[in-house]
This record gives structure tokens, sequence and C-alpha cells, in this order.
């Protein structure tokens, strides 16, 4: 129990469940969340077979408040004494094209996602770090947060929230000596595209033609890199992208 807990969310897929066994094989304790119970259940199985430390999982929705606190307040007082980390990484693109086309339903599930959810988990888990005197929050944002794209607009809007919230949050948490970082990734090969197009697994691959993408264990190495990094330095804001892209809209394609 002497080690410390990262908190994942959408550790089921992608960028959350590479870092849930990068820093599981590491030696840190793992608090994974997501909605598809059957993966965080899978995931904790392989997990716990291979490394020796404690894994909680819990299923929840980031965009419902209630369901959020809830599963912060039932964690046992030693486990909440010994949240140190978290990744603020569940998050969607839903759709992609012109404003005047938009779907309403599209734009709220990524606003209440990658922006409100954010929110509701950084609200329930921040008062923990600030308590035990030291913890680190990794936002995963995008190239998207720095750019925007044709067809990007309320992605690259809740992205460049999230940004904002980065910056925010790190002058809101100086004093208390959390460290917050954003991350900024450009094309990574996950599930996020076949979400983005709603299941189209043609329109999904076909974003990756051409290039090597990141891939998700890029991402979890980076955010390993960042948070091992002395006490006494903070990586602010990290933008990391495939060789072959060097803007949110310009790829070298073979
Ligand atoms: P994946 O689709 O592979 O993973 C997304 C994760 O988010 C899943 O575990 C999913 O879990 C979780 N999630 C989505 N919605 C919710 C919700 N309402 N409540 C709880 N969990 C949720 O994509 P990535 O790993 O690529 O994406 C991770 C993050 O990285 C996202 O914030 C994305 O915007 C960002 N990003 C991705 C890039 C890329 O090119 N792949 C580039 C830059 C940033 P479940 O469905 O089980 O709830
Ligand atoms: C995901 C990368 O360029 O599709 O955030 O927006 S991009």
């Amino acid at each position: 129990m002497e080690k410390k807990y990262v908190v994942i969310t959408g550790a089921t897929s992608g960028f959350g469940e590479a870092c849930a066994e990068l820093f599981a094989s590491k030696g840190w304790n793992l608090l994974l969340t997501g909605r598809r119970k059957d993966r965080l259940e899978q995931l904790k199985d392989k997990l716990s077979q291979l490394f020796h430390v404690d894994i909680i999982i819990s299923c929840f929705d980031v965009r419902d408040e209630m369901q959020v606190n809830q599963a912060i307040d039932v964690l046992s007082v030693e486990v909440k004494q010994h949240i140190y980390l978290l990744i603020n990484n569940a998050g969607l693109a839903v759709g992609r094209g012109p404003i005047q086309d938009g779907l309403t339903d599209d734009w709220n599930r990524m606003i209440d996602t990658n922006v409100k959810g954010l929110l509701y988990v950084s609200r329930a888990v921040t008062p923990l770090l600030i308590q035990n005197g030291s913890g680190h929050i990794i936002n995963i944002g995008s190239i998207a947060g720095k750019e925007v794209y044709p067809g990007g607009n309320v992605y690259c809007a809740s992205k460049h929230a999230v940004d904002a919230l980065s910056k925010a949050m790190r002058i809101d948490l100086i004093s208390k000596n959390i460290k917050v970082t954003n991350i900024a990734p450009g094309a990574a090969e996950t599930e996020f595209s076949l979400v983005r197009f709603k299941g189209d697994e043609q329109t999904a691959k076909d974003v990756y033609n051409g290039f090597d993408p990141l891939v998700a264990s890029d991402i979890a190495e980076t955010i390993y890199f960042v948070v091992t990094r002395p006490a006494h330095v903070n990586i602010n804001d990290l933008t990391i992208m495939p060789a072959a892209q060097a803007s949110s809209t310009v790829f070298h394609k073979d």
C-alpha cells in the first residue's frame, strides 16, 4: 500500500489502456475508469497476472457528475491518501464536417465529455491531491487544441478548452505542490477514428493511410517521462506528432 495510485480515465482502450499497462509495469497502483465494464475487468485480470500492484476498476460515465463523485467518494481512506497522479484522458471526437451541417447531439457529446467530464473528475480528485501534499495532473489535449482544421470545429474547441484549463489549473494549483501538464498529440491510431466516424471501419482506417501514425504506447511512454522528472521540474506542455505530420493538416504520405 505504500505505492502511489494513478487515476486513469478512459482506460478501456487507446492511450488510457497503454498508460495502465506501463504504469503497472513500473509498480504503480491503478484506479482505472471507463464505461465498458467488461473491458475494465479484462484489463484488471491481465495486469493482475503480470504485475504485483493493486488495481481498482470503476465503471462510470465522466459526463455524469454524480457518478464521478460517487466513484471517488467510495474509495477507502487508505487509497485516497495514496492518490498522486490523475490522467484526464477520457475523450472523443464525434463526426467531422462543416459547422452548418453539424449535429448538436455530436457537439453535446464532445463538450460534455472532453470539457465538463474532465472538470468533474478534476473537481473530485484534486482535493485529495491537495490533502496528500503533492500530485500531478496530466490533461490529454490535442494538436486540435493548438490549431483548428477543416471540419474540426467543435472537437477543436473542446480541446482548446482543455489547453486553457491546463494553464488555469497550473496557476490555481502552483501553491499546492501539484504539477499540471498538457499533452497534445497529433494523429495516433487507437479507437479514436472508429468512434469519430461512428463505427465506419474503412473511413477510420483511411485516416492513417500512407504514413506511420503514433501508437498508444508512444503517448504512455511520454506521460511516464513527464511524470518521472525530478520534483523541481515540470513539463507544462508537450506536443507530440508522428514524424510524418507537421501540423494538423500537413502530412508527408507515401
Ligand atoms: P480511444 O477511443 O481509443 O479511447 C478513448 C477512451 O475514452 C476510452 O477508454 C473510452 O472508454 C473513454 N471515454 C470516452 N467517452 C467517455 C465517457 N463519456 N465516460 C468515460 N470514459 C469515456 O481514443 P484515444 O485513446 O485516442 O483517446 C484518448 C484521448 O486522447 C482523448 O481525449 C482524445 O481526444 C485524445 N487524443 C487522441 C488522439 C488520437 O489521434 N488518437 C490525438 C490527440 C488527442 P469507454 O468507451 O469504455 O467509456
Ligand atoms: C486527435 C487528433 O488531428 O484528429 O485529437 O484532431 S486530430
